[in-house]
């Protein structure tokens, strides 16, 4: 699951296109004090956050998580 909304998040989104990754676009509000769902689920505000099949969370600057999708290791990423 991705949560997404905007230009900074399309980067992450677009190189799990190019991986061939299933995702899924969860949307959330924008602005101050509108995301408690991203906060619960990652323990901070900014999106984008994946969210893997097991539960687990993966965040970190848009520009490492696109890079590291492009790597193959969004897997093992969440784990790091
Ligand atoms: N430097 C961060 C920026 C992340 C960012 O700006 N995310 C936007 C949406 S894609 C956001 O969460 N904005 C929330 C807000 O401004 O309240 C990154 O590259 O990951």
């Amino acid at each position: 699951m991705l949560h997404t909304d905007l230009d900074v998040c399309w980067k992450v989104q677009r190189a799990l296109v190019e991986q061939g990754i299933d995702f899924e676009i969860v949307k959330h509000g924008y602005g101050k004090g509108s995301r408690p769902a991203v906060e619960q689920l990652s323990g901070q505000k900014w999106l984008p956050v994946i969210e893997f099949d097991d539960g687990t969370v993966y965040r970190a600057e848009s520009d490492d998580m696109a890079a590291r999708v492009r790597a193959g290791e969004l897997f093992t990423a969440a784990a790091g």
